[in-house]
């Protein structure tokens, strides 16, 4: 009996496991918002998810009624149920735990939410889907009492099909969410920011056609400006021979192709007089996908990203991206960043400093973010948590990796604005290291060509004169854009010596300054030797801008950072309290001095 339960609880381990496919652009498709209210349980001890011996009721055939997922309630007055979700507060969903409530601010740990609702337009042909922009880590999704999936990662979307379970009235949703952080997991156990747990980004449900299209990529081919490439992916019993049409009205373009027998056809056609998307100019295409009973319309920019020597080509011209690094927070409401609203903060702040470009640190943003980008004209560089100590060797914790980069390059690889993939930040250089991270770049590649891969990487002086700087790492011979991290004047070194400070860099690639700063307390004024004070920070950038340009085949900077952020690691009184103030801006929205210091060297470069 034992045994056949074990058999049960593996079987539906790995139907849940196995991720599904990523329904492509749910951003511009009619959705139900599920969005608002949710009640929730904070489950310290997860009594809702194992019994009293520990043994998950989740994957038992009768799980016992203390199993918060069945949302029991008792059948009379004698019969006892230990929870009760309508009895229990609400939050809002889409937003983490920590800044909605006083008790949960430093909790790690799990926390059941529910939701009623009805379906609207109800139609029992369609087939329905429940897409979650992100969770924060760990979600185990059930509807109406049965198990929908899991998902693991706390920055990419994942959805799951629920026709087999929902009906047109009164479904009940729950999701249990843990953001227990562990030593195998990416990101691992220590980091350098806030670990917001919760529901964070939106969750819609879609009713779907039986055949539907599920996934597309219609980019520039690699390194041609005349020609469109790419694929379509059907999902459903009529997805093979089915013809599908492709449109951009603007260019002319009316294309059929017809699918093989798994739904699937790669596409390949000439576009000419093409307005090229670029930072001075976000061109955005209507592009229009149809089959018979579906039909799906995105904005679409044309561009190619490219490197030649130690330059970067942005339609076959060099760019210098003037950048700053952006953490996902919208501290003046407190805590994740995830709508439309926040998006325009951050990247209204970033366009006042005169940035064509931001890095999107450290782990995939909300998608508003990528969107915003493409429609004002921002070049992005995108990110996944594989930072600091993660466990090279374990090929669980590679998988996870591997799941995050796919699920974002599914996610964005139709937007213009991404041009980077960056595998890692910051990770100590072993032969397990390399061997992990040039897997990883190996998949990137594989999944899409049209963009460029890097990562932060790191500096340290030159033995024999420590005024010279070097970057010693054998990733970098995998990279396309060299980048690293580089804190001469803070973490090491005198502010006073920066200007003798040079690079040398013998490989023949355009090179990323991914991160320099200087911590600073708004309005604390001291002279300019003084920590913490917005004068040392002023005069940090100061002598690192002009040291910096003088790099050959500098290409970019992405200081550190836009903003001030959370960070558990940040403890000092009275200057940090809890708070990283490497912004330029503070928590309360005001600019530091170093903020007018790199508007001002932007403004003069050409
Ligand atoms: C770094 C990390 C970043 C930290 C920053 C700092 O190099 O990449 O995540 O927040 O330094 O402030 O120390």
């Amino acid at each position: 009996m034992k045994f056949i339960i074990s058999l049960n609880i593996l079987f539906i381990t790995i139907c849940t496991w196995a991720n599904q496919p990523l329904l492509q652009n749910n951003y511009l498709r009619n959705g139900q918002s599920l969005n608002g209210r949710w009640h929730y349980i904070v489950d310290v001890y997860e009594s809702g998810y194992f019994n009293y011996r520990m043994e998950p009721h989740d994957g038992t055939e009768n799980p016992g009624s203390s199993a918060f997922f069945l949302n029991k309630k008792p059948k009379n007055k004698t019969d006892r149920i230990e929870y009760d979700f309508d009895a229990a507060p609400t939050m809002n969903v889409p937003g983490d735990w920590n800044s909605q409530k006083e008790k949960l601010f430093y909790y790690e740990g799990t926390v059941w939410y529910k939701k009623s609702f009805n379906v609207e337009n109800y139609d029992a042909s369609k087939r329905y889907y429940v897409h979650f922009g992100a969770v924060n880590y760990r979600a185990d999704v059930y509807l109406n009492g049965k198990k929908l999936g899991a998902h693991v990662g706390g920055f990419t979307p994942f959805n799951f099909e629920m026709t087999h379970l929902l009906q047109e009235k009164d479904n009940f949703l729950i999701v249990k969410v843990d953001n227990k952080r562990a030593t195998d997991e990416v990101p691992t156990l220590s980091t350098d920011w806030w670990n917001y747990g919760g529901i964070t980004r939106d969750v819609t449900i879609y009713g779907l056609e039986a055949t539907f299209i599920e996934d597309y990529k219609i980019q520039l081919t690699k390194n041609k400006n005349d020609e469109v490439s790419g694929y379509i992916q059907l999902n459903g019993v009529d997805k093979g021979a089915q013809n599908v049409n492709i449109t951009i009205p603007e260019l002319k373009i009316n294309k059929s192709f017809l699918t093989d027998k798994n739904g699937f056809v790669s596409v390949r056609f000439p576009v000419k007089r093409v307005t090229y998307w670029s930072d001075t100019n976000p061109k955005l295409y209507e592009v229009t996908i149809a089959i018979a009973k579906d039909k799906v319309t995105d904005k679409i920019g044309f561009r190619t990203i490219e490197t030649k020597g130690k330059e970067i080509l942005l339609n076959g011209k060099k760019i210098f991206l003037k950048g700053i690094s952006i953490h996902e927070e919208n501290v003046m409401r407190g805590g994740r960043a995830w709508s439309m609203e926040d998006a325009k903060v951050l990247l209204g702040w970033a366009k006042e400093l005169g940035c064509n470009y931001v890095r999107l640190a450290h782990y995939p943003h909300n998608e508003n973010m990528i969107r915003l980008a493409d429609q004002m004209g921002i070049l992005v560089w995108e990110e996944i948590p594989v930072y600091w100590t993660i466990q090279w060797t374990n090929a669980e914790t590679y998988q996870k990796a591997e799941t995050q980069l796919t699920e974002l390059i599914q996610r964005d690889k139709n937007r213009a604005s991404s041009i980077i993939w960056s595998m890692a930040n910051e990770t100590p250089t072993s032969k397990e290291r390399l061997t992990f991270l040039t897997k990883l770049a190996t998949k990137a590649r594989a999944l899409d060509d049209t963009r460029l891969i890097s990562a932060a990487l790191e500096d340290h002086g030159k033995k024999e004169d420590q005024n010279i700087m070097i970057v010693e790492d054998e990733f970098a011979e995998v990279v396309d854009v060299l980048s690293f991290n580089q804190y001469y004047g803070w973490y090491g070194g005198e502010i006073d010596n920066i200007k003798n400070i040079r690079w040398e860099i013998d490989i023949d690639k355009p090179v990323i300054i991914s991160e320099f700063g200087a911590g600073a307390l708004q309005g604390y004024h001291a002279d300019n030797m003084t920590r913490w004070s917005e004068e040392f920070q002023e005069l940090l950038y100061e002598e690192t801008l002009p040291t910096l340009a003088k790099i050959p085949g500098i290409s970019g900077i992405t200081p550190w950072t836009l903003v001030d952020f959370r960070s558990p690691r940040r403890t000092l009184l009275p200057y940090q309290d809890g708070w990283n103030r490497k912004g330029l801006i503070s928590e309360t929205g005001n600019k530091k001095k170093a903020f007018y210091t790199l508007k001002e060297f932007y403004k003069n470069i050409e």
